[in-house]
């Protein structure tokens, strides 16, 4: 149920942007021949010569429409180009696409606080640019006006007779203006530039809304389209919303917009305004109540959130009529593929962003074959997310399970766990959600070290309900949007790719490279059987020669077994030595950081490993290594200079004062006697 959020009293300027026709606007960048012509794209399955899901404006202008196949779109328009998406994993590939939108965001995240809302909608917050243009350059004082800002609809002025430009011109250059009218016409001159800046950079267009709140911008964006722009002043926003029907309202599309037609014979906005707070209060409860009172008037406090990368990733796939999946076989089969795609868009969120996600979702859809007037739901089931290709496989297919055995208990099935007992499943998605970005270098060094033994990290199995749940249901456009949020309370919980709740306090160090400190403090995790053991095999062989060094190589080794789902079973900080130079040493506890790291709450006791290379100041400040005994272990270097100051700052005390001295002996270029440079470990 929406809830009503105060709406701040000073004026907002707020853009919403939505792309044209996006999906053939891509396809028509990679053929440039596909310009100005009637052009769709149609879903991969040839049935009817496929669903379209985008179609361009000059095929629109034919009658084509979203809802119609490929045979009927040519039947209406015969030159239509159709234009097949990309497949990968047995299903659309939507990956084009999303780049394709990224281009954009990056472009329109320049001028303010941006939120990608889906694919290819934006929300813009530009408040600031517009009072920064309204003090420094207003409208009125500028010689010329961008022709694109000129082509702006107003809502409430009339667009007729030939001089509209002239009067959109008079109306974003009025000096008599209200504050909150000069912000929108500022804002309404940004976004004309940037989506004149778009078009430049990426050849996309775009529309927009704009408007003092998101409800207001978003429900303007599409009213005149393609490649142009809506202004909504506050004097028109009862003009604007009066008319329209409850359903085309953002929340009011499903049950509530039923339950106000059924209920209060609500049809348009306008009929909303009739009802005091206190009846919408007594009828939907105070904050429902609220927030339709407020929308009739189009007020929304609804921010912007800055959030430019998706909230969640999905996969999914429907399987309709005869393609309805009745056995498991067909289903793991389907799930492994669905898995395979999230998994490398994990991996990619990781390597691009060092972002990673906590949990794992499994929506499906399904019937039972001797019940066709069931409205049972298959309910959506969740886990903690393990990482790797196979974990997140196996775990999607216990979701399944789970679903599966909720979803007949009803029917009292006293089947076996593989065996079909007259269900299928027509839709099947996977999605991973509460993502959250590796702290960066200015984190605490807490989260670099474990607190917990990682030895007992085994892939512990799910066990049933325990660690099931239930959240709210995804449809896969939001899924693909990231636009719904998962609310289930029990659903927050912290933990680190490959394991499971206990051992949330593990995070993965991110790779600060060259300029901080914590660069140095990573923690490439070792697959070792015990302490005292020699090390693996693997990290042995890691261990030799050349122009990688041993520690970046177990580094990258780490992170690809936490990546593509080994598990990692104990820890060792820093660089390990060729066993053909003998044994590691193991440094004696003298210094004050391997005080700290072997003291109290942050030790994990003899599971750290600390070894030690030797390290020679150079005059140029830099702190170089070498391996011991002579090798040609790859040897690596460290500006004092490029070290971040604020990570310091997290250190503890007396380890901050070792670091500081250190530093004042680099820039002096006089050797260090400091033992916290032993720990300082290649930058990648
Ligand atoms: N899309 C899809 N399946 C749907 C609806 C949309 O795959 N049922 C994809 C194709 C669209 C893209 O999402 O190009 C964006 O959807 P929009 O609803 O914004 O529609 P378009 O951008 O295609 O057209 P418009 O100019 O009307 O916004």
């Amino acid at each position: 149920m929406p809830v009503a959020k105060p709406e701040s009293s000073d004026a907002r300027v707020i853009a919403h942007i939505d792309m044209d026709c996006f999906y053939v606007q891509v396809e028509q960048r990679k053929q440039p021949e596909l310009r100005g012509l009637p052009t769709a794209v149609v879903q991969y399955n040839s049935w009817k010569g496929g669903g379209l899901i985008a179609v361009s404006y000059e095929a629109r202008k034919f009658g084509v429409k979203r809802s119609m196949r490929g045979d009927e779109a040519k039947y209406v328009c015969p030159e239509i180009q159709l234009v097949q998406v990309p497949v990968a994993h047995g299903k659309a590939d939507l990956k084009i696409y999303r780049n394709a939108g990224s281009e954009v965001v990056s472009i329109l995240a320049r001028k303010g606080r941006c939120e990608r809302a889906s694919i290819d909608e934006v929300y813009l917050d530009l408040t600031d640019a517009a009072e920064t243009m309204l003090a420094e350059n207003p409208p009125e004082s500028l010689e010329d006006i961008n022709d694109e800002a000129l082509k702006s609809h107003i809502v409430g002025l009339a667009e007729d007779g030939s001089d509209v430009k002239e009067k959109v011109k008079n109306w974003l250059c009025r000096t008599d203006a209200s504050h909150r009218d000069k912000l929108l016409a500022c804002g309404a001159l940004i976004v004309a530039e940037l989506r004149a800046q778009v078009f430049m950079e990426t050849e996309f267009t775009c529309s927009a809304g704009i408007a003092h709140n998101k409800i207001l911008a978003k429900l303007t964006s599409g009213m005149n389209k393609p490649a142009q722009q809506t202004v909504v002043p506050s004097v028109s926003v009862k003009e604007l919303l009066a008319p329209l029907p409850i359903k085309k309202m953002k929340q009011l599309g499903g049950k509530l917009g039923d339950s106000l037609k059924s209920n209060l014979g609500v049809s348009t906005i306008g009929d909303l305004l009739q009802f005091s707070t206190e009846k919408l209060q007594e009828c939907y409860g105070i904050n429902t109540g609220t927030w339709l009172w407020n929308i009739a008037r189009g007020i929304s406090g609804e921010k912007v959130e800055g959030r430019i990368l998706p909230k969640s990733h999905g996969s999914g796939k429907s399987f309709p009529g005869p393609h309805a999946l009745r056995t498991i076989g067909l289903v793991e089969h389907w799930l492994n593929e669905l898995c395979q795609e999230l998994s490398e868009r994990l991996v990619a969120d990781f390597e691009q962003n060092k972002r990673i996600a906590h949990t794992l979702t499994l929506n499906a859809r399904a019937y039972m074959l001797r019940d066709t007037n069931s409205q049972k739901k298959f309910p959506s089931k969740s886990s903690p997310l393990r990482y790797g290709i196979a974990k997140i496989q196996e775990d999607a297919l216990n979701l399944f399970h789970a679903g599966i055995h909720d979803y007949m208990g009803s029917y009292a099935s006293k089947g076996e766990k593989n065996q079909n007992n007259g269900w299928g499943i027509t839709a099947l998605s996977v999605s991973a959600s509460k993502i959250f970005t590796i702290p960066r270098g200015t984190g605490t060094i807490m989260n670099f070290f474990p607190t917990q033994s990682l030895a007992c990290c085994a892939s512990p199995q799910l066990s049933g309900d325990a660690s099931m749940h239930e959240v709210v249901q995804l449809t896969a456009a939001e899924i693909e949007s990231g636009s719904k949020e998962f609310t289930t309370a029990k659903e927050s919980i912290g933990g680190i790719p490959g394991m499971y709740p206990r051992d949330q306090k593990r995070k993965i160090q991110e790779d600060k490279g060259i300029g901080s400190i914590m660069g140095f403090f990573e923690v490439p995790v070792q697959s070792c059987p015990s302490l005292n053991q020699e090390p693996h095999e693997e990290t042995s062989r890691s261990s030799g020669h050349g122009s990688e060094s041993c520690w970046q190589k177990n580094q990258a080794e780490s992170q690809n077994r936490l990546l593509y789902g080994e598990q990692p079973q104990c820890l060792s900080v820093g660089p390990t030595m060729n066993p053909q130079e003998g044994k590691r040493k193991k440094l004696q506890g003298t210094s004050s950081i391997l005080r700290f790291l072997k003291s109290s709450k942050y030790s994990t006791h003899d599971r750290i490993e600390i070894f030690q290379e030797p390290c020679v100041p150079s005059s140029s400040g830099e702190m170089r290594a070498r391996g011991s005994g002579g090798s040609e272990r790859g040897e690596w270097s460290y500006k004092a200079n490029e070290i971040d100051p604020t990570v310091i700052d997290e250190l503890p005390p007396h380890i901050q004062q070792e670091v500081w001295s250190w530093l004042k002996q680099s820039h002096s270029s006089k050797p260090s006697s400091s033992t916290i440079t032993r720990y300082f470990f290649p930058p990648k």
